[in-house]
């Protein structure tokens, strides 16, 4: 590839040293004053003491008792956006109002909650955790790094029904219904090891995720490493979405094998680019590490290139060959693979010089440029999705790819490269036709321009405003930003780092959450929050959009939404049955009783418990605690829950009521009585 004149080459240089050494940026920087923790409220003026003198009392500077007034929101009132926020390695995902930054819930997803009864070895969620697990030859993976929340779209907007959250090292996709904000299924992508992006297609379609290590085929497969670049393969892979049966299926999915690059961000297309998805890649040297082996340490071996490759993938000719029952394609871990050399020959993927170490790939509201940010390069890269089309239609190559896909000219692709600053990584937009770009070494947030049609070919790509973030920013969200209707309003910066934001409490600190009003032209910081995990990223709605129940349909099974459902039990049918190899519990409970609350069981029998929550009240959830046995359920109004273990060991056992649930709970109690062999 040509050199080309990369204004602030050198300044890239030493950003890269920074980056690489990790620890660069502590928000301490030199030369670069923050405001100093000061003191909260020293003093409260008594009743009818003016707003002047309670903002003096706080020691609040009018612009900080101006956003105390605006993110307030009083005791008994909702928020008006609500945020579904990754938990990072926490494996939950973190329900968050907006602009309070309060926590409302946590929904548990790739790792076990006691509080909901989540994977506790006998229920729904166990079930669902080992079905979703990495391989079934090793354990059931019980920890992930919720990485990318991302709710389903109709026409390309949010319609507040479902949310996907992807986990990045074993590469697994979960399905949460919003109707009751529960994980109903987790499916592992076939044929890798792990995945990094997650989005949606426009009408949720499909849930997208691409690669992140390559592998040789999968959990399982050897391949030795020397062999990297012949048997190893990224992919990108189209979960197919059953909307009203609300899961995955497999076996209507399928993927494009890609060269094994380390595939990292995509984004779908939208307006006239909607027919193709993009996908950063880093790691084109096809680095292997081996810094004890006599080759360079993998950072160091995957940065060597000035530029990666944006792939540009057109996956309605994707999905076109796979529905026409192609005998190019092979059948792999169960679902339609295209090879490589399949993608390349039918025209399916080109690629599209950028920055090195690429990282955020983001697409303006209108689907008419593609954003992305080298992490070494102080730039966003805007490429317009008309010249690549037409750099596709006139095969406008540099060269090709070690793998023979075609590398579209650079320059008749870029549209625009703003200098926004240090260490760019994600761009989010707003309802004004600009621009957001979260500054990792920065540790800020730039604010652009975007281009015709948005602003005039005069006013756009400019660098406009600029704030400063605590600390290290990795993704920023705003309302609808991934939409076709973003909604401006509100900007998240999602830090990674929160330093000396927060009182000490021992070395691990929180991680942080700082909310930014967009409402004016210049960006000011109006809240922040510490967040449980690393705050990864996120997706906004309008708390009224969503779906939500306040009580299930009664007898509803959560694991299916049926209703009835096939082992619901009513009220009046109690009752405890004999089965060839233990025994069968038919429970209702309601306030303040278990019926039946005494279960007599032979040691060795397996026992089956169907539990129905009769109550019809809003937030009458009883729970089920078998300790000992290791069993906890949770079971909310007009739900029904089966558990499922062995009696292994005999005793006296008693169960109880796990949720606070009226003045006789403490009495909420029975026995579960297990008598040796
Ligand atoms: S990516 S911090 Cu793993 Cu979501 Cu950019
Ligand atoms: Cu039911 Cu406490």
């Amino acid at each position: 590839m040509k050199p080309r004149t990369r204004p602030l080459h050198l300044l890239a240089t030493v950003i890269s040293l920074s980056f690489l050494g990790g620890a660069a940026t502590t928000g301490c920087r030199a030369g670069k004053s923050r405001p100093a923790a000061k003191p909260g409220a020293v003093a409260t003026p008594g009743e009818g003491a003016s707003l002047e003198a309670i903002a003096q009392a706080h020691n609040l500077d009018p612009a900080e008792a101006r956003a105390a007034l605006e993110v307030y929101t009083p005791p008994g009132r909702y928020d008006e956006f609500t945020m579904f926020s990754s938990g990072g390695h926490s494996g939950s995902v973190y329900v968050v109002g907006i602009p309070s930054l309060r926590l409302l819930k946590e929904i548990p997803v790739f790792s076990p909650n006691t509080w909901q009864g989540w994977g506790q070895g006998a229920d729904e969620g166990d079930k669902i955790l080992r079905e979703g697990s990495f391989s079934p030859n090793l354990p059931t993976q019980t920890w992930g790094d919720l990485h990318h929340p991302q709710l389903s779209l109709t026409k390309g907007d949010y319609d507040g029904q479902f949310l996907f959250a992807s986990d990045k090292p074993t590469g697994r996709v979960a399905v949460i219904d919003l109707r009751d904000f529960h994980t109903k299924q987790i499916v592992k992508t076939p044929n890798t090891i792990s995945d990094h992006a997650l989005f949606v297609m426009e009408n949720t379609e499909y849930v997208v995720t691409a690669t992140f290590q390559p592998s040789p085929g999968g959990p399982g497969v050897y391949a030795p490493l020397e062999t990297y670049k012949d048997r190893y393969r990224g992919a990108i892979t189209f979960h197919k979405f059953d909307r009203a049966a609300g899961r995955i299926v497999l076996a209507q999915s399928f993927q494009i094998e890609l060269p094994p690059y380390f595939q990292d961000l995509a984004i779908g297309g939208k307006g006239p680019s909607k027919d193709y998805i993009f996908t950063n890649s880093l790691n084109t040297e096809l680095s292997t590490g081996g810094n004890l082996e006599g080759r360079p340490p993998f950072e160091i071996g995957a940065s060597r290139n000035e530029m990666d490759y944006m792939h540009v993938i057109n996956w309605r000719r994707a999905e076109a060959l796979v529905l026409s029952g192609s005998p190019k394609l092979v059948e792999k871990g169960g679902i339609k693979v295209i090879p490589l050399e399949v993608a390349r020959d039918e025209g399916l993927l080109h690629f599209v010089p950028e920055s090195k170490s690429p990282h955020g790939c983001d697409v303006a509201p209108g689907g008419e440029y593609i954003l992305t940010s080298g992490k070494l390069d102080p730039h966003v890269t805007a490429y317009s999705f008309a010249k690549i089309k037409k750099a596709i239609d006139e095969k406008n190559y540099e060269k090709l790819d070690p793998y023979g896909i075609p590398i579209l000219n650079y320059d008749a692709v870029k549209e625009a490269y703003i200098e926004v600053g240090l260490g760019p990584l994600h761009t989010v937009f707003d309802d004004k036709g600009n621009g957001y770009t979260s500054l990792f070494l920065d540790s800020a947030v730039a604010k652009f321009t975007l281009g015709p049609p948005y602003h005039s070919a005069a006013e756009g790509w400019k660098l406009v405003d600029k704030i400063d973030i605590n600390y290290n920013i990795g993704h920023l969200q705003t309302p609808g930003s991934n939409t076709v209707r973003p909604r401006g309003r509100y900007l998240v910066a999602l830090n990674k780092w929160v330093v000396d934001r927060h009182p000490a409490m021992g070395p691990l600190h929180p991680q942080n959450t700082q909310l930014i009003d967009l409402s004016g032209d210049k960006m000011r910081l109006v809240n922040e929050a510490p967040s449980i995990g690393e705050p990864h990223n996120a997706t906004i709605i309008e708390t009224d959009r969503i779906a939500a129940w306040v009580t299930y349909p009664a007898l509803t099974d959560p694991a299916t939404m049926q209703t009835p459902a096939a082992n619901a039990t009513k009220q009046g049918d109690e009752r405890i049955e004999k089965t060839a190899d233990g025994v069968h519990v038919h429970m209702v409970v309601i306030r303040s009783q278990y019926k039946p609350d005494t279960i007599r069981v032979k040691q060795g029998d397996r026992v089956v418990i169907d539990i129905t929550n009769a109550e019809s009240a809003r937030d009458a959830t009883h729970g089920f605690g078998l300790h000992g046995y290791n069993v906890t359920a949770s079971i909310d109004p007009g739900a029904t829950q089966r558990i499922e273990f062995i009696a292994s060991q005999p005793g006296a056992y008693p169960f109880y009521c796990t949720e606070f649930c009226s003045a006789l709970h403490m009495e909420m109690a029975g026995w579960f009585m297990v008598e040796p062999r």
